[in-house]
């Protein structure tokens, strides 16, 4: 079978899972949200990963329908651990750039946060920076729309793709998500190191905040705390953890 087949098949038959990876402010090592990641087990490829899978969707067409899948699954799990009583953090969505083009993305949303009772601030959508500089004009358009609706964005992958500086000041961003391929280098790359402060600096004159991701040792995580880097998420402080798992995290409402 095809992964492409797969895929489709998965949708059909409801086989995408969701897991939370915790997200914490460095400084007071407190829980501040979560990255929600799809994960696919098939009955006949097994478990097959997102870095396979995620770009197999987006040729296949089927991307705009996995990322629906997964936000209409964390937009009932947020309301569930409402209706239990728990104030979840805020959870991060992964969005294609091709979805927030669809006419009707951000009134959907919205009419989806209503239906559920789930408040704007209880989601992030995390887009990936390369496809919004495809049509800067729309994006700016869009995140206006959102950031009106009280909806977070963060940019994914930062410093991987294009990283026009000068887009970042056009648009309502809150936060920057620094690609795990700069954290990884800290230790051995001087130019990674660089290339770090130098997102913090820029993020921070803009008044935007910075998430570092794959963080997977002490020493990473102090070089980040010295140079002022907000928050983070990694192996160091968890995996990606099933909803049962990741809900012991969160403290009881006060
Ligand atoms: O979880 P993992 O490291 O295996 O994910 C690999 C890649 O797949 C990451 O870049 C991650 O952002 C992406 N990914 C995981 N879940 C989703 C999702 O629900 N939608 C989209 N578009 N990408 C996802
Ligand atoms: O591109 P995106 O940021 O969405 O990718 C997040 C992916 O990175 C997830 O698939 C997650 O499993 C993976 N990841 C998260 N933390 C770590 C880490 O500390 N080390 C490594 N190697 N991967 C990580
Ligand atoms: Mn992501
Ligand atoms: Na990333």
């Amino acid at each position: 079978m095809s992964l492409g087949a797969g895929l489709r098949a998965a949708i059909e038959g409801d086989r995408f899972r969701v897991v939370f990876q915790p997200q914490y402010r460095l400084e007071a090592g407190r829980l501040v949200g979560a990255e929600a990641l799809v994960r696919w087990h098939d009955p006949e490829l097994g478990d097959v990963s997102p870095s396979r899978f995620i770009p197999a969707a987006e040729e296949a067409g089927l991307i705009v329908s996995i990322n629906d899948i997964v936000m209409a699954k964390v937009l009932a799990q947020i309301a569930l651990w409402r209706m239990r009583g728990l104030e979840p953090p805020r959870i991060s969505i992964n969005v294609a750039a091709q979805q927030l083009r669809e006419p009707g993305f951000v009134d959907q949303l919205c009419r989806r946060l209503e239906q559920q009772g789930v408040p704007a601030g209880a989601i992030c959508l995390e887009l990936t920076e390369g496809t919004l500089l495809e049509d800067i004009d729309g994006t700016a358009r869009m995140f206006e729309r959102l950031a009106r609706q009280g909806i977070a964005v963060s940019i994914d992958d930062f410093g991987t793709g294009y990283s026009s500086l000068s887009y970042l000041s056009r648009l309502p961003v809150h936060e920057l998500k620094v690609d795990q391929s700069f954290v990884q280098g800290i230790a051995g790359e001087a130019g990674k190191r660089s290339i770090i402060v130098a997102i913090v600096e820029m993020a921070h004159a803009l008044g935007i905040e910075v998430l570092a991701e794959g963080i997977e040792t002490e020493s990473q995580l102090a070089f980040l705390k010295e140079r002022h880097c907000e928050m983070g998420q990694g192996y160091l402080f968890h995996r990606p953890l099933v909803v049962e798992e990741f809900e012991k995290l969160i403290p009881p409402a006060r």
